[in-house]
């Protein structure tokens, strides 16, 4: 179990990596859907960073998105990337910060990997695999997020 998850870190996180990606996951898509959203966590162990464009051969685009409350409705809206603290973390989640795949070549199954190359101002290009989890639900470990 340990040397998996030794392995499974070392894909995702190349020795000279500054920008460390944990936990990429996306939800599974319903039948028809054009779109589907991608939630990490950006780990920077360096200065700060941004985020500057997403690319996936799994979709025409990547977009970067936010949610912003406006009243009772929550409202989704493209930015421009997202800054990277020095030394601190940006997590997408549900309800917040997104990855938004446009223009899906193919539903999102569970269990399927989604390939993606982030583009980093500082640290250049990163490839994450983004998870496919069951369009009911986030996976157990983001029901309860663990406190830091
Ligand atoms: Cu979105």
């Amino acid at each position: 179990m340990k040397l998996l998850f030794a392995a499974l870190l070392a894909v995702a996180m190349p020795a000279w990596a500054q920008v460390e990606i944990e936990n990429p996951w996306a939800r599974a898509t319903a039948p028809g859907a054009k779109v589907a959203a991608g939630y990490m966590v950006i780990r920077n162990k360096s200065g700060a960073d941004r985020l500057v464009g997403v690319t996936s051969p799994a979709a025409a685009r990547v977009e970067t998105h936010v949610h912003i409350r406006d009243g009772d409705i929550l409202r989704m809206r493209e930015v421009k990337g997202y800054d990277v603290p020095a030394n601190g973390r940006f997590e997408l989640k549900p309800g917040g910060a997104h990855l938004m795949f446009v223009d899906i070549k193919q539903p999102f199954k569970q269990g399927d990997k989604v390939p993606a190359v982030l583009n980093f101002e500082k640290a250049g290009e990163v490839k994450v695999d983004f998870e496919v989890v069951p369009l009911a639900g986030p996976p157990a470990h983001q029901q309860h997020p663990r406190k830091h």
